[in-house]
């Protein structure tokens, strides 16, 4: 029998590329299935490469049409999918069968499948309630009452961690969240890997979790109960855990609330664009953001960002110069909320602007089917 010669060049290239592989750094979670890892290395490779685009429920919304399956407003406007669909979980902490954005908890784990079948990242948020306030009838009446947004106490964060008096129905949110991310399989029974990025914009004080409402301590200790519950005590190994600010101006700004390098895999910001100002501030954030993730061996996204009002050419002209400069991992703009009769301003039914194509276009960015091509869950 004749064995075919394998050219040693090809053997050599091959060596490096998987070897070169094996030294990039890996998740904070020892045990994290294969396919995890493979997402940690990839993104972290792809840092390098462009930025990925992410859209927030992407996959179950636009502002006029209701969950139609495959459907996308990426797609519809680009011709391809969002790199990263972001899918937000609040409620289901209470055990509804759908989100405060009234999206339905199994269509959103259907289309987190449908997403990594088709190999793009996915990224999930938690707007929880406020477990101390939402008990208080009166705060019914209050605009935000008991939601995430209610900030009226402080005693919250203590409330939940062990020994506080709601502890035990904290518990409970933590395994319904368990129970949820258990679910997220793949037809093998492969567990999905996901990045979850809960508590997120700790450095304003617009969330019960921000930073003038609970103590620095309290934030840690939160962060590394929750990380226990559900690696540890639940054995759930399928996901990255990414730490997240609001706006922030200094490094130590930025680092306050952190909950620990065995417990993060991926430093984020948060900013959105309210003026003049916004290009130079996320310029000096990512700056010192980025490199502080290089160093800890983490990854990077601007994991919230939106454009200035009356802007047209937002796209182009200050998001993508200023990204472009640092090895950002992805920016992912919000969702488009269902609201079907509400005409844009201009009278345009676009689901984005005109400028947003000039960004698809860019080799700097990376949208799904050129992630796709990668294969990000394998080989790594
Ligand atoms: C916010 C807004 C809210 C929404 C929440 C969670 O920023 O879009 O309307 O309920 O995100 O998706």
């Amino acid at each position: 029998m004749k064995i075919k010669r394998i050219n040693p060049l090809l053997l050599i290239t091959l060596f490096f590329i998987c070897s070169s592989f094996q030294k990039l750094p890996g998740p904070a979670d020892k045990k994290a299935t294969k396919e995890t890892v493979s997402l940690f290395k990839s993104l972290f490779e792809l840092q390098d490469k462009g930025i990925m685009y992410g859209h927030q429920d992407d996959l179950m919304y636009g502002s006029t049409w209701w969950y139609e399956k495959e459907r996308s407003d990426t797609k519809d406007f680009t011709g391809d999918y969002p790199a990263v669909a972001g899918f937000e979980l609040g409620h289901l902490e209470l055990g509804h069968e759908r989100s405060l954005d009234s999206v339905s908890f199994a269509q959103i784990a259907e289309q987190i499948k449908a997403h990594y079948k088709r190999g793009g990242v996915i990224t999930i948020s938690w707007h929880a309630d406020n477990p101390l306030t939402m008990q208080d009838p009166a705060s019914k009446s209050r605009r935000q009452g008991g939601t995430a947004w209610d900030v009226s106490s402080k005693e919250v964060v203590a409330s939940i961690l062990p020994g506080g008096k709601n502890h035990e129905m904290f518990n409970t949110w933590l395994e319904r969240l368990a129970t949820f991310f258990k679910s997220l399989k793949d037809d093998d029974g492969t567990p999905i890997p996901f990045i979850f990025r809960p508590y997120h914009e700790h450095s304003g004080s617009f969330f019960w979790w921000g930073t003038n409402i609970c103590t620095d301590r309290e934030y840690n200790d939160l962060w590394r109960y929750t990380v226990r519950f559900l690696r540890d005590k639940n054995d759930i190994h399928n996901i990255l855990y990414a730490y997240n600010t609001d706006r922030v101006t200094s490094l130590e700004q930025y680092m306050r609330g952190y909950p620990g390098d065995d417990i993060i895999d991926m430093l984020s910001l948060d900013m959105y664009d309210r003026g003049e100002v916004f290009g130079k501030e996320l310029d000096t954030a990512l700056n010192f953001i980025t490199a502080e993730a290089l160093k800890r061996n983490k990854l990077t996204a601007l994991s919230e960002t939106g454009g200035r009002r009356g802007m047209t050419d937002w796209w182009s002209t200050v998001l993508l110069p200023t990204v472009s400069k640092y090895p950002v991992g992805y920016v992912l703009t919000w969702r488009h909320a269902f609201r079907p009769g509400f005409i844009r301003p201009g009278g345009s039914s676009q689901p984005f602007p005109e400028d947003f194509i000039n960004f698809y276009n860019s080799p700097g960015t990376l949208f799904l089917k050129e992630i796709e091509v990668v294969n990000i869950y394998k080989n790594k």
